[in-house]
């Protein structure tokens, strides 16, 4: 090319960067005026029917077990958070993508972006919450407003119709145009975005029926808790866990807020003699069975040997056999022929737990209320079940809306279908909460002390050993209930300088010690001692 005419293509033309910077521009713009939009509609569909959520809540179920795993334990309860800045990352790159190939081909790159919307769209109607085809609403919108915004950017941009020969001044190459028109554009997607999120994640109705939730007075309190069983010591988890303290486990991308006022739960299936619908004021009233007041210790399988998936506390609920008699079910030791109930969340998730032990006697309930107060909406509300002994991912179903009474042959529950086992009582474990891992203490005594659980069994006796010392006592505070977990601990006299071992072991209230055998969390909790390091200097 001769440098003249080179030097007037600069000039009229765009540089090849600057276009394919400005056609990635493009894409970047009407990816989020898609996802904006999509935003805005599913708050007028549901919050779970968006894209992201609901690509996000189908990547969750599909995730093989070992990375999910993995995931709880780097991210903790900001696995979600993770995911969706994952999604949204991957969408970027793709937008920006679509925006350059848009340059040559204007049509492909807008069907591009129109077939995101319909993976968007099969994703939110498939998922197991979907009762319509409307959830695919806000993917249909979202795609066909970035669509258009992407074929129409691109237009305003140089030399894009192929065949169009266009020369200085006779381009449609309007620079200030194109700021307007991507501003424009920008602020628009900005602003329903955010409407979409303010009216997403308001849930008026649920929050206005949860703040006139006033928690019933049990039928049956809660035993008194011995003053011996609370210890405070730093570091020392509390004996109750605070509510904005509890661990959190679960799979809702956005964390459903249910109206009470129009909640129900319906409790039908094999040997339900009398199926029945009861409401949120059914249990409030005590009309489903008796109001009791449980202290009960939730643990996760997820949960590593010295992990944070456990806690303690207060719960007020409706005694579960109580109701279940009521709609004549029997326990299979008795021959009724369900040995498994399954209980399903408001979002899809199910969860058996064996109809034997929910019968046997043991507090298992319908929790409404947890540590004084209703449910958080994290933790279900407007009811969840709760049964002492068994892990969560077994018994304690949150937003709970139906129970049917099956066989354990006859289905899999969510979690099993990703190689869980079907039936897991809570292994005894104990946790040394200080010292903690690296630590430095000051030689002298130095207060070592944690938490033992054994749900249901109880804990009979907690030892700690030094290096490879022998098993010494640690001091037991009282036990508030078998279902509770137990605080203890164990003034060390450090006096040899450098590095040592500490290691725990509870045993419980059968007499049988924890074991040392170290097994992972899959398929039905881990085992193993704790230990933590520590440099006494
Ligand atoms: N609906 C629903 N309920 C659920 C889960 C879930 O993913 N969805 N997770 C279970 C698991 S694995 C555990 S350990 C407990 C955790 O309860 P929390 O989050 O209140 O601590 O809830 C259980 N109930
Ligand atoms: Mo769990």
């Amino acid at each position: 090319m001769p440098p003249r005419y080179r030097m007037r293509s600069v000039t009229t033309k765009l540089s090849g960067r600057t276009r394919t910077s400005l056609g990635a521009l493009c894409g970047l713009l009407a990816g989020c005026a898609a996802l904006a939009v999509a935003e805005l509609v599913s708050a007028a569909v549901r919050p779970e029917a968006g894209p992201v959520a609901a690509v996000g809540g189908a990547a969750i179920d599909r995730t093989p077990v070992t990375l999910k795993d993995w995931a709880i334990r780097h991210f903790g309860t900001d696995d979600k958070l993770v995911l969706q800045i994952g999604i949204l990352a991957v969408l970027a790159v793709l937008a920006l993508f679509l925006g350059v190939l848009a340059l040559r081909h204007r049509r492909a790159g807008a069907a591009g972006v129109l077939a995101f919307g319909v993976v968007g769209a099969l994703a939110a109607t498939g998922r197991p919450d979907s009762h319509s085809a409307v959830d695919a609403l806000p993917s249909v919108f979202g795609a066909a407003a970035g669509s258009m915004l992407l074929y129409w950017l691109v237009g305003r941009l140089p030399g894009v119709r192929p065949g169009t020969r266009r020369v200085a001044g006779d381009e449609g190459w309007d620079r200030r145009a194109f700021v307007v028109a991507a501003t424009a554009a920008a602020a628009a997607s900005a602003a329903a975005g955010l409407l979409g999120r303010v009216l997403n994640s308001s849930g008026e109705r649920a929050d206005a029926s949860r703040a006139k939730v006033v928690l019933p007075r049990p039928a049956s309190p809660a035993a008194p808790v011995p003053k011996a069983a609370y210890l405070q010591l730093p570091g020392l988890s509390p004996l109750f866990t605070p509510n904005s303290d509890f661990y959190r486990v679960d799979t809702a991308l956005i964390v459903p807020k249910v109206d009470a006022t129009t909640w129900r739960l319906k409790i039908h299936g094999e040997g339900v003699t009398t199926p029945r619908t009861v409401t949120f004021d059914d249990l409030v009233q005590g009309r489903a069975g008796e109001l009791i007041e449980r202290d009960i210790t939730l643990a996760c399988v997820s949960n590593e040997v010295g992990g944070p998936y456990v806690g303690n506390a207060r719960w007020i609920g409706v005694r579960l056999a109580d109701l279940l008699k009521e709609c004549g079910v029997r326990p299979p030791s008795r021959g009724g022929p369900a040995d498994q109930l399954v209980a399903r969340s408001v979002d899809g998730v199910t969860i058996g737990s064996p109809v034997e032990a929910v019968l046997d006697g043991r507090d298992a309930m319908l929790a409404i209320g947890m540590n004084g107060q209703p449910l958080p909406f994290a933790h279900g509300f407007p009811v969840r079940m709760v049964v002492p002994g068994l892990y969560g991912y077994v018994s304690a179903c949150k937003w709970i809306e139906d129970i049917e009474l099956t066989t354990f042959a006859a289905y899999d529950a969510y979690w099993v279908q990703r190689s869980w086992s079907q039936q897991a009582p809570v292994k005894t474990q104990s946790r040394i909460d200080t010292p903690r891992t690296p630590a430095r203490v000051k030689r002298g005594t130095v207060m070592v002390a944690g938490v033992a659980w054994a749900q249901h069994r109880g804990i009979e006796r907690v030892e700690v050993r030094v290096d490879d010392g022998p098993w010494q006592q640690a001091n037991l505070a009282a036990q508030d209930s078998v279902d509770t977990w137990r605080l203890w601990s164990f003034p060390w006299q450090a006096t040899a300088l450098g590095n040592h071992t500490l290691t725990v072991r509870a045993t419980d209230g059968t007499g049988v010690t924890q074991t040392e055998e170290r097994t992972p969390t899959v398929p039905n909790g881990a085992t193993g001692w704790h230990s933590v390091g520590v440099t006494v200097a």
